[in-house]
């Protein structure tokens, strides 16, 4: 904290700016560091916000966008920095080693910031299970929580986990998560196969098919009605909102008096959750944030090369 206020402080000083004329006693709330103070490097300004949250970049797979994780994560500066699960994919890892240097460079930029005064929270999901065993301590200032509560900078309490705890193929039968619909094809035949024993004994026809394909049609609404679970599960523990990953769906939607935040992943759609100083929440889609960023770039040499042309 006291690093991230002494900017501020050397702004007013040096640089007065329209908001140097508001008597201090006005203020409400403490100033933000972030919104006018001057960048800790000169020739990088990072993007200040609040809290950050990310999750699903399910590290040591090919799948993690990398490059564009790590320059995002160059190019933030916040308080609070939430880790919301899927970051490290010890499925995969299991099933082959795969660990170049660049994911070596994300965990150490993530190390780096808790070294430097952000807050890191980590939120196992279930793909880095194995964290789950060691919530409650504290891995080089990263902190490992089950779940937790954030409180927004405008009061709002808001549910953090990961919501795999929602998810009907992953916590009712965990084997179908990894066969898929093999498994309920070889349900099927095996159908055959347990009615023929059953007629042995004497039994009447019960359709394990049948037993079988609600259980897989009710994972499948389940699933599709994940936002309303978990922003039902928020309501009732009394949060204002809920902020998860998991389904790989960055999303602000809400539901009666519960906002649900889903900060997306960094394989498919690399995005992440973000708050203001004042309490405000905003999906940043990151390539299409550097999209954006590279026509500027391209437009402002046009526009230079064409006030260079020659008369
Ligand atoms: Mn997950």
């Amino acid at each position: 904290m006291a690093r991230t206020q002494r900017p501020e402080t050397e702004a007013r000083t040096k640089r007065p700016s329209p908001k140097s004329f508001v008597k201090p006693a006005l203020r409400t709330s403490p100033p933000s560091w972030f919104d006018d103070g001057p960048a800790p490097e000169p020739h990088h300004r990072r993007l200040g916000f609040r809290t950050v949250w990310i999750s699903d970049t399910h590290l040591g797979t090919k799948g993690c966008n990398a490059e564009m994780l790590l320059d995002f994560l160059q190019s933030i500066e916040c308080e609070t920095l939430f880790l919301v699960g899927d970051i490290i994919d010890g499925w995969q890892l299991r099933k082959g080693w795969y660990w170049p240097a660049r994911h070596n460079d994300i965990v150490r930029c993530i190390l780096k910031q808790a070294r430097n005064g952000t807050r890191v929270i980590y939120v196992p999901g279930n793909h880095d299970e194995a964290f789950r065993d060691y919530v409650g301590l504290d891995f080089g200032g990263v902190e490992l929580l089950a779940e937790t509560i954030h409180v927004t900078a405008d009061g709002r309490r808001l549910l953090i986990l990961h919501g795999d705890q929602f998810d009907g193929v992953v916590m009712y039968a965990k084997w179908l998560a990894f066969l898929g619909d093999h498994a309920y094809t070889l349900l099927l035949k095996g159908n055959v196969v347990v009615n023929r024993v059953r007629r042995m004994f004497n039994l009447p026809y019960w359709s394990l098919a049948a037993h079988l394909k609600k259980k897989v049609k009710n994972a499948v609404a389940f699933i599709s009605d994940f936002e309303e679970v978990v922003a039902r599960a928020a309501a009732e523990r009394g949060a204002d909102g809920v902020v998860c990953g998991h389904i790989h769906s960055a999303e602000i939607r809400q539901f009666g008096d519960v906002t649900y935040y889903n900060d997306g992943d960094w394989v498919e759609s690399c995005t992440a959750l973000v708050e203001h100083g004042d309490g405000r929440m905003e999906i940043i889609d990151w390539a299409a944030h550097k999209r954006a960023a590279t026509l500027d770039q391209i437009a402002q040499t046009a526009k230079a090369a064409c006030l260079h042309v020659p008369a």
